[in-house]
């Protein structure tokens, strides 16, 4: 097994290409390290009283768990001091974050799902962190939400922690994909996975089926004929998994292929979808195509969108490419 610390993996593709800029490294050790104290406290459960409802809700109007609310604030307080940032944005907040006055000011911006698939907590399943970073416009010392509405094409890195069996940091910065395990023992992220790739063919799915009378036509059709099994169109059978955390989702698919939809919802037209654009979306399909796989919301890739607002929905359709492109065809035609 390889010994490659994420701090030596770091240094060591900084010195090789000077492709990850000292400031961006830190940021990223920084939100490993917090990424540790929310699987601290994951793993701790109901031992340390973390589980259940808030009390309180987000701007989406989502309930918030404890532990949505303790990620988000860790992930704030370890960000705020290091320079690296000009500002960072969450699904738990409304409106970005400014970095505190007495705080030097730094080049990039941050976005995060402090704990995605948070339904899962009290029931011991598997949630995680996903992040995005971004440069924060030249010249912009003060920045406001529309700082942040850059399409994924211009992220600088990417990543998702998975809290599960095993607590893993998988990430990007545009040259591969690349995981971490956590050693417990030791308290370090280990290289154990050095260059994802998404298999290119699968027969496996994921979708939320109990939606499937408020699909598009395309979502249909796409999943009858992989229901219809050896003797429909696809000519063979296909499994299902819906595990409600987009993290272990993702994972699943990077590891062995797979395809993950959350469509958009006829019964909110309003709607692109469930799933937010800007620090769900856009990292998971910078990673995904990064690894070799597809990602797009029916109709484009998800990275060649426009947001027009922070908080923006987005259908996605990500994974083996075999699947997502067919699944994308059946939109345009
Ligand atoms: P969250 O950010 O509020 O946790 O919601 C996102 C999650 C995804 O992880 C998951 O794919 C989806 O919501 C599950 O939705 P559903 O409740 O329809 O199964
Ligand atoms: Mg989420």
């Amino acid at each position: 097994m390889s010994h490659t610390t994420l701090s030596r993996f770091l240094i060591e593709q900084q010195r090789k290409q000077g492709s990850i800029p000292p400031e961006l490294r830190f940021l990223i050790e920084t939100i490993a390290r917090t990424c540790k104290a929310i699987s601290h406290s994951v793993h701790k459960g109901a031992l340390s009283g973390v589980l259940g409802e808030a009390g309180t809700g987000n701007v989406q109007g989502e309930a918030q768990k404890k532990l949505d609310v303790i990620a988000n604030d860790v992930l704030l307080e370890a960000n705020e001091w290091g320079g690296s940032l000009a500002a960072m944005a969450s699904e738990e907040m409304e409106l970005p974050h400014a970095i505190p006055g007495e705080y030097p000011k730094g080049e990039y911006l941050l976005l995060f799902d402090p704990l995605d698939g948070s339904s899962n907590i009290d029931v011991n399943i598997s949630v995680g962190t996903i992040f995005s970073v971004l440069r924060c416009p030249e010249g912009v010392t003060q920045p406001t939400e529309a700082d942040f509405l850059q399409p994924g094409t211009t992220q600088v890195a990417a990543g998702y922690t998975v809290y599960g069996p095993q607590t893993m940091l998988v990430l990007t910065f545009g040259n591969g994909v690349h995981g971490f395990t956590l050693d417990r023992e030791n308290g370090s992220f280990v290289l154990t996975h050095p260059d994802m790739r998404v298999p290119e063919a699968t027969k496996e799915f994921a979708i939320n089926m109990s939606n499937m009378r408020h699909w598009e036509a395309p979502v249909q059709r796409y999943v009858d004929e992989l229901l219809a099994g050896t003797t429909g169109p696809r000519g063979k059978d296909f499994n299902m998994r819906w595990v409600a955390s987009m993290v272990a989702e993702v994972h699943r698919i990077i590891i062995r292929g797979g395809i993950f939809m959350y469509p958009k919802d006829a019964r909110d037209p309003s709607k692109a979808g469930k799933l937010r654009l800007m620090y769900e979306g856009n990292p998971m399909a910078f990673i995904i195509e990064q690894a070799g796989g597809v990602a797009t919301n029916g109709h484009q890739r998800i990275l060649d969108i426009q947001p027009a607002k922070l908080h923006e929905r987005v259908a996605v359709f990500l994974g083996s490419k075999e699947e997502v492109e067919l699944v994308t065809r059946y939109h345009a035609e």
